[in-house]
C-alpha cells in the first residue's frame, strides 16, 4: 500500500498532487523507494513540503512548550542533584525547539512566521503540554513517559526520507535517552519511597494516562495525514503502531512498580500480540488541541511575553552596521 515507486503516467494523480510533474513525482518516489534522503536543494512535490512544515514546525513548537510544565519545577526540585538534572533537561528540550525550527526553515518558512503561527494560536503543538505539573511527581511522569511516548516516535522517523528532519531527530533521540533514564530514575524513587510518595506518584500517572494515550495522536481510521506520510516515508509507523509500541515497551515496568493505570480494559491479547484498551475520548483531545484545554491559555501567553520581552535582541541583531556600544565601566 505504502511506499510504490511507480506512478502510472497516464493515471490521475490524487488532487493533492494535482499540477506536479509526473516524471519528476516519479524520480522523486523511486528516489525515497530506494531508501535516499531527500535534502533541501532537491526537487520536491508541493504537497510534501507543506506536510514536513507543518510536521516539524508543530514538533519544534512541542519542544519549546513542552519545556514550560517541568519547568516550573526547577526552584521547587526536591534537591540540588535533581534540580542540576531538571535544568539540563529543560534545556535540552529548548535546544530541540532550535534543532527543528532550523530544519524546518529549510523547507522556506522563516522561524518569525513559526513563532507568529504558534503565539496567535494558528499552529497546534502536541496535546500533552496543555495540562498541568501540578506536584514533583508530574515532572517525573513526563520525564518518563512523555520522553519515553517521544522516542517511540523519534527513533521510527530518524530513518525517514527528509535528510535536515532526520538528521535533527538522530541527536534529540541520544538526548532523550538520557531524560528517560532520570524520568524513571525519579519515578521509581518515588514508586519505592514513602506512601506520600507513592500515593503522589500514583496520582500523577493516574491524571497524565489520558493524554499519554492521545499523544501518538489519531487511531489510524481517523487520521487523516497518515496515508501520504508513510507512502513518503516522513512518517515510519502508523499512530496506532506507536501506540502499541509504547504499551508493549512501558505498561510492563509500570506494573512492575505497582502503579495502576486508569484503564480496566488494559490488557495484552496474547493471540494477535496486539494491547486492548478503552477507546481515548477523542472529543476531550481534539477541544485541547484546538486550544480549550486547561492550560493552552497560559501556555500561549508565557510565549508571547518571552516574544514580547525578547523583542529588543531580535531588533539589535537585525541592525549589524549598529556600532558597538562601550560599556560606561
Ligand atoms: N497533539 O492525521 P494525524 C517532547 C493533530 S515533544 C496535537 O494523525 P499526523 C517533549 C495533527 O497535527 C515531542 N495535535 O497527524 C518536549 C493533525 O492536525 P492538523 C512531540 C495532534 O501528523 C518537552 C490532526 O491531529 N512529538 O517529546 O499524521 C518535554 C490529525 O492527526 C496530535 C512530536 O511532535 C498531538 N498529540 O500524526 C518533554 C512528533 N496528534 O495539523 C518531552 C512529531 C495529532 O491537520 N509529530 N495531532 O491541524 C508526529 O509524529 C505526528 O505529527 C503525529 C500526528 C504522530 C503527532
Amino acid at each position: 500500500m505504502y511506499g510504490n515507486a511507480y506512478i502510472d503516467p497516464n493515471a490521475k494523480l490524487p488532487s493533492i498532487l494535482e499540477g506536479e510533474d509526473p516524471v519528476k513525482l516519479a524520480e522523486f518516489e523511486a528516489r525515497i523507494a530506494r531508501g535516499e534522503k531527500i535534502e533541501p536543494q532537491d526537487w520536491m512535490p508541493k504537497e510534501y513540503r507543506r506536510q514536513l512544515v507543518r510536521m516539524i514546525e508543530q514538533h519544534a513548537h512541542s519542544e519549546i512548550i513542552g519545556a514550560l510544565p517541568e519547568g516550573t519545577w526547577i526552584t521547587r526540585a526536591p534537591g540540588f542533584r535533581r534540580k542540576l538534572a531538571l535544568i539540563a533537561k529543560v534545556q535540552d528540550e529548548v535546544g530541540h525547539g532550535q534543532l527543528l525550527y532550523s530544519a524546518a526553515e529549510t523547507l522556506g518558512k522563516s522561524r518569525e512566521d513559526m513563532i507568529n503561527d504558534l503565539i496567535s494560536g494558528k499552529s497546534k503543538y502536541s496535546n500533552v503540554f496543555n495540562y498541568p505539573a501540578k506536584t514533583w511527581a508530574d515532572s517525573a511522569v513526563i520525564a518518563w513517559l512523555i520522553d519515553a511516548g517521544a522516542i517511540v516516535n523519534q527513533l521510527a522517523n530518524s530513518k525517514g526520507s527528509y535528510g535536515p528532519y532526520c538528521r535533527a531527530l538522530d541527536r534529540i533521540c541520544a538526548e532523550e535517552a538520557f531524560h528517560l533514564k532520570y524520568g524513571h530514575d525519579n519515578v521509581v524513587f518515588l514508586a519505592t519511597g514513602t506512601d506520600v510518595q507513592r500515593a503522589m506518584v500514583q496520582d500523577a500517572l493516574t491524571r497524565w494516562w489520558p493524554p499519554i494515550m492521545h499523544f501518538f495522536g489519531p487511531s489510524d481510521r481517523s487520521s487523516k495525514h497518515t496515508e501520504i506520510l508513510m507512502r513518503w516515508k516522513v512518517k515510519m509507523a502508523s499512530n496506532d503502531d506507536m501506540r502499541q509500541q509504547f504499551l508493549n515497551m512501558y505498561v510492563p515496568k509500570i506494573w512492575d512498580l505497582g502503579l495502576v493505570l486508569p484503564d480496566p480494559n488494559l490488557k495484552k491479547n496474547n493471540e494477535t500480540g496486539l494491547w486492548e484498551y478503552t477507546e481515548p475520548d477523542w472529543d476531550e483531545f481534539k477541544r485541547v488541541i484546538n486550544g480549550d484545554g486547561p492550560c493552552n491559555a497560559e501556555r500561549l501567553a508565557v510565549r508571547r511575553t518571552a516574544e514580547e520581552n525578547g523583542r529588543w535582541v531580535v531588533n539589535a541583531l537585525r541592525k549589524p552596521d549598529e556600532k558597538y556600544v562601550t560599556p560606561l565601566a
